[in-house]
């Protein structure tokens, strides 16, 4: 019988990377029943229901970024890892496919940097979307011997753009961040008592069924008492927490679609990784996303549209194979800014500026995880 994650770890060792390629292996699936699943309640006495700040966000404003009212939401705490949060998918049913289709549509486009910029011309990567489309909805899609360019999209940097070689973000390298998802951020954070949350940096992160995300921790925002926000999309990832030090054993939780994750306080700068994707539970993809034919047109002001059945058709059929994880970062504290230093500023052009690497990491090989203190975990240590 597999072993279960928790009896690996011995004392003093990289408790993080045993149990990371515990979760990533192929060859012998392991058993995942030390995988806290929020979806599901309280299943463990180390998980307490979350306190939320109801009054801090209306039921309108809710409603406006496709948020359930804050008092319906099942946000959860872990003992042992204070300023963790877990809402377990706040949205409404209907609003996942707007966010779904501004990850894969809107926010791909230029000005955003992505992964694609690396190795081709702007011309070429303006438009992934557009470029993309006729070869996913035509019927015989699932033979494509070419991979259309949302197929090779691996990570999109919005607003201050992180430069992967660096490490770090620049005054120079900034790009107007998306004000609908600025908006779904600060209504979150202040649900969970942060006033003034400004979305500043975003990643995106889109993984396919092999693709995984190395061990890091995101420490290159200069005001580390700002919350770090993290939504998932599509399918289903393990998503290990670990502690201030590789030695630190992580738990492992399970991210469905819609979930979102708020890293603050003694738990912004903690390990963590993404070791697999797994399928979303039956129907649940696409249960929760077809609600977006169903979805009443909100309130005049919503920033949540009705998606078109054309857009959807490809989203969904995205999202089947895929999942989509989207970070959002306050890079600076009120009145800070950049420290005037040379390497802060070497460069400037969007094209240029971030790394070459891709980011999740595939069976190819492509591992490149290059955020500050992650490790490169590739395919020979699986
Ligand atoms: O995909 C995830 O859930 C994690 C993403 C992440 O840690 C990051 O982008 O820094
Ligand atoms: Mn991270």
């Amino acid at each position: 019988m597999a072993k279960m994650a928790s009896s690996l770890v011995e004392s003093g060792e990289d408790a993080f990377r045993k149990i990371f390629k515990f979760y990533k292996r192929r060859n012998l699936p392991p058993d995942f029943c030390d995988v806290i699943d929020f979806s599901k309640g309280l299943p463990s006495d180390k998980i307490v229901p979350a306190i939320l700040d109801p009054s801090a966000v209306s039921d309108v404003e809710a409603t406006r970024v496709g948020l359930q009212s804050v008092r319906d939401w099942r946000a959860f705490s872990l003992q042992g890892y204070p300023g963790f949060i877990f809402i377990s998918n706040p949205f409404l049913l209907g609003s996942q496919p707007f966010w779904v289709r501004q990850c894969l549509k809107t926010y791909s486009q230029k000005p955003n940097v992505c992964n694609l910029d690396m190795h081709m011309s702007p011309s070429d990567t303006q438009d992934i979307w557009g470029k993309s489309v006729h070869s996913l909805s035509s019927p015989h899609s699932g033979k494509r011997e070419t991979k259309t360019l949302l197929d090779r999209l691996r990570w999109v940097t919005l607003g201050y753009h992180y430069n992967w070689d660096t490490k770090m973000y620049s005054a120079n390298h900034y790009t107007p961040f998306p004000a609908d998802l600025h908006l779904l951020s600060f209504q979150i954070t202040a649900a969970c008592g942060f006033q003034g949350f400004n979305a500043e940096a975003g990643i995106l992160n889109y993984y396919r069924s092999d693709s995984s995300l190395g061990i890091h921790v995101d420490e290159s925002e200069l005001d580390h008492s700002r919350p770090l926000l993290s939504f998932s999309f599509g399918q289903s990832a393990i998503f290990l927490l670990g502690g201030l030090r590789r030695q630190d054993p992580p738990i492992a939780m399970y991210m469905h679609s819609g979930d979102v994750m708020v890293m603050s306080g003694q738990s912004r700068l903690l390990y963590h990784a993404v070791p697999r994707i797994i399928s979303a539970p039956q129907g649940r993809t696409a249960l929760e996303m077809e609600g977006c034919s169903l979805a009443s047109p909100q309130q005049g002001c919503s920033v949540v549209e009705p998606v078109s059945e054309k857009d959807w058709a490809v989203c969904s059929r995205y999202i089947q194979s895929s999942r989509v994880n989207v970070t959002v970062r306050q890079v600076l504290g009120p009145g800070q800014s950049f420290p005037d230093t040379p390497s802060a500023h070497q460069r400037t052009d969007a094209g240029q500026t971030v790394g070459y690497h891709d980011r999740a990491a595939d069976e190819e090989g492509e591992n490149r995880k290059s955020s500050s203190s992650c490790d490169s975990v590739d395919t020979a240590e699986t």
